[in-house]
């Protein structure tokens, strides 16, 4: 239950005792000892199954415990003795769990029979699946095939994300918006215009031969734990990590590794950042340029002297296009916007680029403190144009490294959901199964809340998440979703997307990926792709929570049959008794990156999607990597400059995983009990009137004629730059514009809101 907010600096350091105990706090609380016996043995090891909670590599060597704490807690989470069944539902009416927090809903445990929605008693019914496919198939087939989306969280496996996309084709649109749209997107249209490839290019090996590592707006410690153990391993060897990120976020300063004994025992820290910098929300094209800067003078410099440069002149002049517009451009920026945008001080800058330019082998890691932003696309190729300055990619230990985020989210992209039909063989798959596959783009997620908010989209089937919440503009939102016709949602748990409901609404509630998936072949394997491109194969171990759930291949195959024409050539039935043969089919389709897919399942550390841009081949317009030219300094929606505007990062806690709400904690900021909390730096809060430990009223600064205004958020005084604040998604998703999105990628701007606050 939402509480007073407690506060107290953490000075304790990431993993370690901290760690456990937070664990085995979940493991009690989710009553998870007898339903996930052996301490997660199995857990990304080869044989067993993969973590569902972030992408992060997983290693060919694993540790005895190849988990975090935050691995732990999704999985007991998903593990939970606990259920929300039929009776629940008759207990109570949906206005009334509309008024539950996300973390209680969540919290009565694994959904465990079909329900659908009854508008008379406002109430879920239990139904049998033969009648939920029955009814599914009978609406899709009255709606103009271009109204209905098919969503797509990003935790389905390979197999099932495969028959998710040829479903949405068959049925005729390309409407496969995925929560990448809200996330690394921006990503998947940065890289591929500056080194043709939408992916990261460095494998998890390269963090054995770095000597420096630059990090951008990606929180270590709690969204991807893992990543903790290469870091630590890299600085074992004394190798600098420069860290740009407003909050000092504890995971990049200090860590104790759970799965060493001798450090546990001694409690000893591994200092990770060597150099720290607070830059402003939306000030990274600053640095960046400010970096680039340092590096053209000290160039000169080495030249007028006689000697070598810093840049890699070589591989400029072999391998990259756009150099001279790009030098141009540092050059003529002006020093005083870089340090009013960065809001960092040139001696900070100058560090920076100092590290950088000593290193030979450079990894740049991001996450969404570069990719949500309006510049967001511009911010991922300064960072590419940095790499390109010192020939930091396509050589051992240097890369860029984007840290993506749902378990299987860039894989669901490898094997077709995509909005983008430039993204996909079509013409491979209309030969493969003998149809005429839609040609025209669908809808990416900001176009369907558009078509939702128009009325133009009827339909929405939800493969997972909770889309009504994960996005901006939510009351808005909420609002026009009831005029839907149809939603379907395929959940595990019961979240708000279930209870904001259409005309008619199912959920449909399905196995998780540790649980035995039994099949008439027997138990079956499923496949994913991990953020550094490595497949694994994921073997499910526990039983599953109740006998009443079908696996999701098994769900998106019914919607199909009951949907859809027969096609002899699309096996759903045959598929489903045996996903070795939709695994087959995916090599059909994509030769090339799952050559022998089935043969290749247990490689440990997984099999290697192949990255052109890894062996310096460019894959772009000039078939050259590509200096870009950043549009702006200022990656926000807010001026740099703008009195009492501030900009809010909207942010992820340690005690939740997107909108799945574990807890009240943020431990490693060191607050506890309230989510409802704006953290900013004292001297904002002195100048804009509040209290300490005082009340505000969070209002977005935009006028578009919308008054998007929230209250009661307990203020804490934090170490922040002045001018950004942050308090956590989902909660301040009704104070985001719906049209403010990075320009072409469309990813929410959710990292620099441009808000007023004052005293509530
Ligand atoms: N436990 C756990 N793991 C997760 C998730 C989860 O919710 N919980 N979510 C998963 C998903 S879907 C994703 S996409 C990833 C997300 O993982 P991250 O990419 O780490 O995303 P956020 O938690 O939103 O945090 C972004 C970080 O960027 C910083 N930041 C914000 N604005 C700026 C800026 O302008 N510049 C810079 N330099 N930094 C900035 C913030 O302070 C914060 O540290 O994690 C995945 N893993
Ligand atoms: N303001 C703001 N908004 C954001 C972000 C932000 O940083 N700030 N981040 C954005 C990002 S990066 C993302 S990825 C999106 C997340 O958006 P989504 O992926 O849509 O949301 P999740 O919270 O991950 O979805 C949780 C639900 O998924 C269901 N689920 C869990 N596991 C499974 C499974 O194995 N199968 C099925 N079928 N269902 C399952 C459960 O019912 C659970 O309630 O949110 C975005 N929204
Ligand atoms: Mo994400």
């Amino acid at each position: 239950m939402e509480q007073k907010v407690k506060y107290k600096q953490y000075t304790m350091p990431t993993g370690g005792w901290g760690s456990l105990k937070s664990v085995f706090a979940d493991v009690i609380q989710q009553r998870a000892i007898k339903t996930a016996p052996g301490l997660l043995k199995d857990h990304n090891k080869v044989g067993g199954y993969m973590c569902t909670s972030c992408a992060w590599a997983k290693p060919g060597k694993p540790h005895l415990g190849e988990f975090c704490e935050n691995g732990a807690k999704a999985t007991f989470w998903d593990l939970t003795s606990k259920r929300t069944t039929p009776e629940f539902f008759a207990k109570h009416t949906v206005s009334e769990l509309l008024k539950l927090p996300d973390y209680d809903l969540e919290n009565e445990g694994r959904l465990t029979h079909p329900m659908r929605y009854d508008a008379t008693t406002d109430k879920y019914v239990s139904v049998s699946w033969q009648e939920a496919f029955a009814d599914i198939g009978q609406k899709l087939k009255g709606f103009e095939p271009s109204s209905v989306v098919f969503y797509a969280s990003g935790r389905a496996s390979l197999e099932t994300s495969y028959m998710y996309q040829l479903l949405a084709r068959l049925y005729g649109n390309n409407n496969l918006p995925d929560s990448s749209n809200m996330c690394h997107e921006t990503t998947s249209v940065a890289l591929p215009q500056s080194i043709g490839t939408p992916v990261g290019t460095i494998l998890l090996h390269d963090y054995e031969h770095t000597d420096c590592i630059l990090s951008f707006g990606q929180n270590v410690g709690t969204n991807s734990p893992r990543l903790l153990h290469s870091l630590q391993e890299v600085r074992e060897r004394d190798v600098p990590i420069v860290v740009f990120n407003p909050l000092k976020e504890r995971g990049w300063q200090e860590f104790v590794n759970p799965q060493r004994p001798g450090q546990m025992a001694t409690n000893k820290a591994t200092q990770i950042a060597t150099q720290y910098y607070q830059v402003s929300a939306g000030g990274d094209i600053a640095v960046m340029m400010g970096m680039a800067k340092f590096l053209f003078t000290w160039h000169d410099e080495a030249k007028a002297r006689g000697e070598a440069g810093i840049l890699d002149e070589d591989f400029i002049q072999q391998h990259t296009h756009g150099f001279e517009a790009f030098e141009a451009q540092v050059r003529s920026t002006d020093w005083a916007e870089i340090l009013q945008v960065s809001g960092l001080s040139s001696a900070s800058i100058e560090a920076a680029a100092r590290t950088y330019s000593k290193a030979k082998a450079v990894i740049a890691i991001y996450g969404m403190g570069l990719t949500q932003h309006r510049y967001g696309v511009d911010n991922v190729q300064t960072l590419i144009n940095l790499l390109l300055m010192r020939g930091n990619i396509g050589k051992p230990g240097a890369g860029i490294c984007p840290v993506r985020g749902h378990s299987n989210v860039q894989g669901q992209r490898t094997v077709g959901i995509s909005e983008k039909t430039e993204l996909v063989p079509l013409d491979l798959l209309a030969e493969q199964y003998g149809f005429e596959p839609p040609r025209e783009d669908g809808l990416n997620t900001i176009e369907a809340c558009e078509g939702i908010v128009k009325g133009t989209v009827k339909a929405f089937i939800s493969l997972g998440g909770n889309f009504v919440r994960a996005i901006p503009e939510s009351e808005l939102m909420e609002r026009k979703w009831r005029d839907l016709d149809l939603s379907v949602q395929i959940a595990t748990k019961l979240n708000r997307s279930h209870l904001v409901t259409a005309a008619t609404t199912y959920i449909l509630p399905t196995l998780v990926r540790s649980e035995i998936d039994e099949q008439l072949s027997g138990p079956q394997i499923v496949t994913m792709e991990d953020s550094t491109t490595c497949i694994h194969a994921s073997r499910g171990k526990y039983k599953p929570a109740h006998e009443e759930l079908l696996s999701e291949p098994r769900i998106v195959a019914e919607i199909a049959k009951h949907a859809l024409e027969p096609n002899p050539k699309v096996p759903w039935e045959d598929w489903v008794n045996n996903y070795a043969l939709v695994r087959d089919a995916i090599e059909a389709t994509y030769p090339e990156p799952f050559r022998d897919f089935n043969g290749r399942l247990d490689i440990p550390g997984g099999f290697p999607r192949p990255v052109p841009a890894r062996h310096r081949e460019w894959h772009t317009d000039t078939g050259k990597a590509n200096f870009k030219l950043p549009k702006s300094l200022n990656a926000s929606f807010a001026a740099a400059e703008d009195g009492d505007v501030l900009r809010l990062i909207t942010l992820r806690s340690n005690d939740q995983f997107n909108t799945t709400v574990y807890g009240y904690d943020d431990r490693l900021r060191g607050i506890h009990k309230s989510r409802m909390i704006v953290m900013m730096s004292a001297d904002d809060r002195i100048r804009l009137g509040i209290a300490k430990d005082g009340l505000a009223r969070i209002t977005t600064a935009v006028d578009d004629g919308i008054l998007r205004t929230m209250t009661n958020f307990q203020v804490i005084d934090y170490d922040l730059p002045s001018g950004t604040c942050a308090a956590y998604y989902p909660e301040c998703n009704p104070l985001i514009p719906l049209w403010q999105y990075a320009e072409e990628s469309k990813t929410p701007a959710a990292k620099s809101v441009p808000v007023r606050i004052e005293p509530a």
